[in-house]
């Protein structure tokens, strides 16, 4: 376990919790080095005694202890300490004991959330298994006109598929699912409407890998393809894969994962009684919208750079760029010779939504990221706005100046031997 590896190499970034929930990178002000911790512990007789000797042995005064259970392991406690700022040097010598001998799981911390802080961001693959349980609750807009949100039986079965993403952890196959007679019907509608219509609708991308998907990943009109069978197949395209998500993510997490080339994906299928329309991800969305462009290695290096973008973005960065997402992965048009093509998930998921958004009901703009990002939109209708870019290279170049206007102070690597990022420092 290794977070916060590499803040701990830079010298003068640490990790920092402004109150115990949450977070924080931070550039340190003080030369003293680490002023707080938190660790874990396994759950036995005399464990914290044990840890607390080590402090005891530096002679270290402890100004303030916390704990709490652990959200990873039910079976570990979480303790947050913080020292005196004399004790900075020998807080540094604990930690090193603490991660030799008793817990793998410490997390170095600053006293205070000072102005220039850097919201925490995943550095590694296996930092993302911390995500599974921040799901969005469905905003009231979400549940008004939804069909799943009065029907229990729809609700039970979602249910199901929220416990698998919960308990998935980095590296393990994704679970097999066995779809229901209902569940496959609904997927069966939606396969069939769409594969008419994207000869004429779709991008040539899509096209080109839909065929391929067909004949490896068992995608056909009676059949739900696995989860586990797509992720592999991807990850043999362009070292793209998938992870189970309960549901709606943050932007904030949704776009770190990108960065490594993850994409959370639900597993779960639409309400069977609104094919052709839902707003929110599920199973037909992510096969049949995203996974085709994933596995397209110039588009899966676009959305890679999008969620390195995020990593560590101020928040209202974050708005800007999950709008700069929206507008092309989930929603984007896009030139192909003399007519305009639909690459957006978003619209390659939804029979409705792919037909209407090619006619002349809708605003059609110039995709300028500058412009793209402040668009307002809404997430449950078909949306009145679309960008069109000029291809997926020219999004990208445009994406990719747009990106580094945002204010870090480092930038990002991604080291795809070791599945994790690379800090370049600035300063
Ligand atoms: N979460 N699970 C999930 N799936 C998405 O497609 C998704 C998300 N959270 C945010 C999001 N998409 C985008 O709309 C942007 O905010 C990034
Ligand atoms: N509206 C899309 C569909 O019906 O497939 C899903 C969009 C998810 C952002
Ligand atoms: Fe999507």
């Amino acid at each position: 376990y290794t977070a916060g590896r590499t803040q701990r190499h830079r010298g003068n970034m640490c990790l920092c919790a402004s109150t115990f929930n949450s977070m924080y990178l931070e550039e340190q002000t003080s030369k003293s080095g680490v002023l707080s911790c938190i660790f874990s512990l396994k759950e036995e007789v005399g464990a914290l005694a044990k840890a607390l000797r080590l402090f005891e042995e530096k002679g270290i005064n402890l100004k303030h202890i916390e704990s709490r259970p652990s959200r990873l392991n039910t079976k570990e406690f979480e303790f947050f300490i913080s020292v005196d700022s004399a004790c900075a040097q020998s807080l540094d010598d604990v930690i090193n004991a603490l991660r030799t001998q008793i817990s793998g799981n410490v997390h170095e911390l600053s006293r205070d959330k000072q102005k220039d802080t850097v919201p925490w961001f995943p550095s590694n693959i296996q930092d993302l298994d911390r995500f599974a349980n921040q799901i969005l609750s469905y905003g009231s807009e979400l549940d008004a006109d939804h069909p799943g949100f009065t029907d229990p039986v729809y609700r039970a079965r979602r249910k199901e598929f929220a416990d698998i993403a919960y308990n998935y952890r980095h590296g393990q196959p994704i679970p097999r699912v066995e779809y229901t007679e209902e569940e496959k019907a609904t997927w069966g509608t939606v396969f069939k409407e769409l594969k008419t219509l994207y000869p004429t609708h779709a991008c040539r991308e899509h096209n080109r890998v839909f065929p391929l998907l067909e004949k490896y990943c068992g995608y056909k009109q009676d059949n739900i393809p696995q989860l586990e069978d797509v992720s592999n197949f991807l990850q043999s395209c362009t070292g793209f894969r998938l992870r189970p998500v309960a549901g709606l993510l943050s932007s904030r997490d949704f776009l770190a994962g990108l960065a490594f080339r993850v994409f959370h994906s639900t597993q779960y299928i639409r309400h069977g009684s609104k094919p052709m329309y839902t707003p929110e991800p599920d199973i037909c969305h992510e096969l049949l919208g995203h996974v085709p462009l994933f596995a397209d290695p110039s588009f899966a290096q676009f959305s890679q750079e999008i969620g390195l973008a995020s990593l560590g973005a101020p928040d209202e960065y974050i708005e800007k760029l999950a709008t700069v997402y929206w507008f092309t992965v989930e929603f984007g048009l896009c030139k192909q010779g003399t007519e305009i093509k639909a690459y957006g998930a978003g619209l390659l998921s939804s029979f409705g939504e792919l037909q209407y958004c090619l006619t002349d009901k809708p605003k059609k703009f110039p995709f300028e990221p500058e412009k793209t990002c402040i668009q307002k939109y809404p997430i449950t209708e078909f949306q009145p706005v679309y960008f069109v870019a000029e291809s997926f290279e020219d999004a990208k170049e445009k994406v990719r100046k747009y990106a580094a206007t945002i204010p870090r102070p480092f930038s990002v690597r991604y080291n795809a031997y070791t599945q994790s990022i690379e800090i370049l420092d600035n300063t």
